[in-house]
């Protein structure tokens, strides 16, 4: 039997079966509703569930947002249509009937990748830089979740004071500045409308503007990767998410690395299991507990 794997982004929403063995099969996507208002994101989870849940003995999810006792509450109401206290186990229970487990995205990506990792190291943190820009910390082994799930919301942590406002109501966050989203509302002029991949496009065409707009998410994820270094003596960070795994940026993020002292400077590793972390980290977590 299969483990019924789901990852709800800010973007996206996929899902696929993984088997006791380990085979990612019926891997499927969706587009997250634009405004995820809670019977928006019934109809999407029906939609994804429905063609699997007869294949499947138990559900693994992992959600973008603050996922408390199985409830689900955007800490940036932006990036996820301001939904309060969604009770997503309960749903997921009522589609399908089996046992359900649930983690933060980032949380369950960090878990994957620690777990691809455990041979050789015991303290890592992991990056996602996508819809939004998500965290996790791994310490001695320990996945840091938190009494009330926002362990590891690294996104929200301060970069620049003076920066632009977060959804999440705080000024200069990181996730205000790096994240797909914040990539896109700093462009103007030729790039004014455009996503995140079309400015990484015209980043490899030599657009000026866009250049600029990725180095300074770049930069500002260095900064990060610095502070963590500071906070937990990591061993690496690992990276993740759509624009974090988009061609050149980890080098970026590397090369303003080496800007930092030499103390607070530490591996920054692509994610092995690329766009998929979320779906592995919840399973394993899901055969954890
Ligand atoms: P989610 O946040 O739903 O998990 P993603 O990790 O795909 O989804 O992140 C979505 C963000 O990544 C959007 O801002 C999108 O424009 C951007 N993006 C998607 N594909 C690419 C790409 N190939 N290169 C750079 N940015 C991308
Ligand atoms: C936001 C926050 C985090 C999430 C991160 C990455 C919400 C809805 N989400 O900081 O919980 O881990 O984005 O999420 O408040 P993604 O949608 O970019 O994958
Ligand atoms: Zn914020």
């Amino acid at each position: 039997m299969n483990t019924l794997a789901i990852d709800i982004g800010g973007t996206k929403i996929s899902a696929a079966l993984i088997s006791r063995d380990n085979q990612l099969t019926q891997h499927t996507q969706i587009t997250t509703p634009a405004s995820a208002s809670p019977t928006q994101l019934y109809k999407a989870l029906v939609a994804i569930i429905t063609p699997l849940k007869a294949h499947a003995d138990s559900v693994a999810v992992a959600s973008t947002g603050i996922i408390c006792n199985g409830i689900l509450t955007a800490l940036n109401p932006d990036n996820l249509g301001g939904l309060r206290d969604f009770p997503l186990k309960e749903i997921l229970f009522e589609l399908t009937g089996l046992p359900c487990w649930l983690l933060n995205d980032a949380q369950a990506a960090t878990w994957a990748e620690y777990n691809y990792r455990r041979e050789t190291i015991s303290d890592m943190a992991f990056i996602t830089v996508s819809t939004g820009v998500g965290g996790g910390v791994i310490q001695q082994g320990q996945l840091f979740i938190g009494k009330r799930g926002i362990a590891g919301h690294l996104g929200h942590t301060l970069a620049d004071p003076h920066g632009p406002r977060c959804g999440c109501g705080r000024y200069g966050c990181v996730e205000a500045i790096a994240s797909g989203r914040a990539i896109a509302a700093q462009a103007t002029n030729e790039l004014a409308g455009k996503d995140a991949k079309a400015i990484f496009a015209a980043f490899h065409q030599g657009n000026p503007q866009a250049k600029s707009i990725i180095e300074r998410s770049a930069n500002t994820i260095a900064n990060l990767v610095a502070d963590i270094k500071a906070t937990t003596d990591a061993d690496c960070v690992v990276l993740g998410g759509s624009v974090g795994l988009a061609k050149g940026y980890i080098a970026l993020v590397q090369a303003a690395m080496t800007q930092q002292p030499l103390t607070l400077q530490v591996p920054i590793l692509s994610a092995h299991y690329h766009h998929d972390a979320g779906l592995w980290g919840s399973v394993f977590w899901a055969r954890a507990q």
